[in-house]
């Protein structure tokens, strides 16, 4: 049975899995059910997208599918062998699904896209508190790709979580400003962009 993803496509966690199943070279299908939805009930606890399906074993929870496809599937590993890298790429995808989600997209992108006041306009309180706090995040990532990639010196597992948030984030103008006033950011996204795994998975 072909390997299943599913989750809505414009899910920053749902594009991680995808790009890893696609930097590997493994099929898939994308089912592209949203949260709470029947077909992603079956096989989340939370309700929340991802969840995955491979023979009999169902899934949910990007950071568990990710490693699942990354080890039991054919192609290049996106986990260093060397302990020490490994490790660090593991720091790196659970700051991508902590802190990085929660004011990039939570904070940020999701309030843009999706929350409203009455009179259907964005809440620019919420949005200006979030662009507070780019400056300290934005740092932070410029400094931790500054040698190229997260945690190590090739492509992992880490990229893959923080590329499709960068993506979401350069939606927004001033996510795209920040991205593009830092040199470090910049060079990063614009390379990561580049790659076939993140084309091929664009919303
Ligand atoms: N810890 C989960 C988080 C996934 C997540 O937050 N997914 C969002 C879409 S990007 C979702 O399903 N949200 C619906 C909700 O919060 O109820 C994972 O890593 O898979």
């Amino acid at each position: 049975m072909t390997l299943q993803i599913i989750g809505i496509p414009q899910s920053n966690f749902v594009r991680a899995v995808r790009m890893v199943a696609e930097e590997k070279g493994v099929a898939y299908e994308l089912i592209p059910a949203p949260p709470h939805s029947d077909d992603i009930q079956m096989m989340s606890p939370t309700g929340k997208v991802p969840g995955m399906q491979h023979r009999d074993l169902q899934l949910s929870e990007s950071q568990a599918i990710a490693r699942y496809i990354d080890i039991n599937f054919d192609g290049p590993s996106l986990t260093p062998t060397e302990p020490h890298k490994a490790a660090k790429v593991e720091q790196w995808v659970s700051i991508a699904a902590t802190d990085i989600d929660q004011l990039l997209m939570r904070n940020y992108v999701v309030e843009y896209a999706f929350h409203k006041d009455d009179d259907g306009n964005v809440i620019r309180r919420k949005i200006d508190k979030a662009v507070k706090r780019f400056p300290k995040m934005f740092e932070m990532i410029g400094n931790a790709v500054a040698d190229g990639y997260f945690g190590t010196n090739a492509f992992s597992m880490a990229d893959c979580f923080v590329t499709p948030i960068l993506s979401a984030t350069n939606m927004w103008p001033e996510g795209k400003e920040i991205i593009q006033a830092n040199d470090s950011v910049r060079e990063y996204f614009s390379r990561m962009s580049q790659r076939k795994s993140y084309k091929s998975t664009a919303p």
